[in-house]
């Protein structure tokens, strides 16, 4: 049975950044939060449709963030070392900083965004556009043959029907072939009070318990586990056929269980830190008005959707938000209609106060703002509480 625990609000499309002749057509949802207790799976009650989400506009762009550049080429390495294979499939490609490390004669990328799948294609990648399922696994069987990798970043915990998702993979997968993809944690999301990790994009936020029940119930085994730094505490699930598990996953099991990850008052008590998170953020901002201080915040990511959004956080608390990604830039934030800019064209000392949308990126963006903080400038973060710090 699934049951809600936390209501984020009406919220938009989290990476549709927009003109403002666009604002009369916004599509807005209702994002609520379900625990199933049959799975321990946590996901959305509501999906949103994948393809107002994922096309040929979608804004968020993996290169424009060179950490996240490093870590898919150390991966790529680490994995063609350890595994060797003879063929790879990337499911949810974006702009290729993974499936670039590859050859393009053994590489396949699977991508609804025409955007970015034609960069790849422009790459020398063979690239489909399309949602990954089923057909679209025996369509790129029949033509490529079996996977000795699949890999996917980011993308899986997209995946609404996670059961078709899997049957996809192994579908593809060569006898000794390897499945693996890493996504936001939810043991990390919980600890962290992260929840902005929650946004339309993530149909569900995974912890190892509930992906080992699902892809055991797809005929499909986590071999092992690794936890990540990156995008706030990550897992990355490596899957088999039949390979031997390794100490990893009853590790993790057990970190959850002992979190109370299978227990709904754990959800309960999250909820409650969630909107104590709002109350203490809405009152920092509102008293720093109160006291004409100048607020800009920094990269406007999905997750700062859901901040903004869940708080009623405009214009009127934060001034503008600043990113590298060229295509969000002049436009307005999903929801808030923030203006989004491009960093070299503010002068963070104008700013008294700078919110970290990208609190992912903290010490990189405090490292690269060390000019601002010397000027007396503070940055805010929501993670794991509401705090001024410089
Ligand atoms: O799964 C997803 C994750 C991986 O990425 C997606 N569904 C969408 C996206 O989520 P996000 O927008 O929350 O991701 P990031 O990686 O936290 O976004 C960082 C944003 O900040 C980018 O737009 C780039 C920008 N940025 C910046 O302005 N200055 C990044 C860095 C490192 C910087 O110094």
């Amino acid at each position: 049975m699934r049951k809600e625990f936390l209501d984020l609000r009406r919220q938009p499309i989290a990476n549709k950044f927009l003109k403002e002749d666009e604002f009369k057509d916004e599509f807005f949802f209702d994002l609520k939060v379900v625990f199933d207790d049959e799975t321990k799976l946590v996901s959305l009650k509501e999906f949103v449709k994948p393809e107002l989400m994922f096309n040929e506009d979608y804004a968020y762009s993996t290169s424009m963030s060179y950490p996240m550049v490093k870590h898919f080429e150390l991966t790529a390495n680490m994995l063609k070392e350890e595994f060797n294979p003879e063929t790879v499939l990337e499911i949810g490609s974006n702009d290729g900083p993974f499936i670039k490390n590859f050859d393009t004669k053994i590489s396949i990328c699977v991508e609804p965004c025409e955007n970015f799948a034609k960069k790849t294609t422009d790459m020398g990648y063979r690239s489909y556009i399309s949602f990954w399922d089923t057909d679209v696994s025996h369509g790129i069987k029949e033509i490529h043959g079996e996977m000795d990798l699949v890999y996917a970043a980011n993308c899986i915990c997209h995946i609404q029907n996670l059961d078709e998702c899997f049957a996809a993979v192994k579908n593809i997968l060569s006898e000794n072939g390897v499945f693996v993809f890493e996504d936001p944690s939810l043991l990390r999301m919980l600890e962290r009070g992260s929840y902005d990790q929650i946004y339309d994009e993530h149909a569900h936020i995974f912890s190892v318990t509930a992906l080992n029940n699902i892809l055991i119930n797809n005929g499909l085994t986590i071999f092992r586990v690794d936890n990540l730094s990156v995008h706030g505490g990550s897992n990355r699930i490596y899957v088999a056929r039949n390979r031997p598990v390794e100490f990893s996953v009853a590790e993790n099991k057990q970190r959850e269980y002992d979190f109370g990850i299978n227990n709904f008052q754990t959800y309960e008590i999250f909820a409650e830190r969630v909107r104590k998170s709002k109350k203490d953020l809405v009152e920092l901002l509102t008293k720093l008005k109160g006291e004409g201080k100048r607020v800009v915040s920094i990269g406007a990511t999905s997750k700062s959707t859901t901040v903004f959004n869940y708080c009623d956080i405009g214009e009127s608390l934060i001034e503008c938000i600043t990113d590298t990604t060229p295509d969000k830039q002049g436009l307005l934030a999903p929801g808030s209609h923030i203006p989004v800019v491009d960093r070299e064209s503010v002068n963070l000392n104008d700013y008294d106060y700078a919110f970290l949308g990208a609190w992912n990126f903290k010490d990189v963006i405090a490292n690269k703002e060390r000019e601002f903080v010397e000027n007396g400038g503070k940055f805010i973060t929501h993670v794991p509480e509401v705090m001024v710090f410089s």
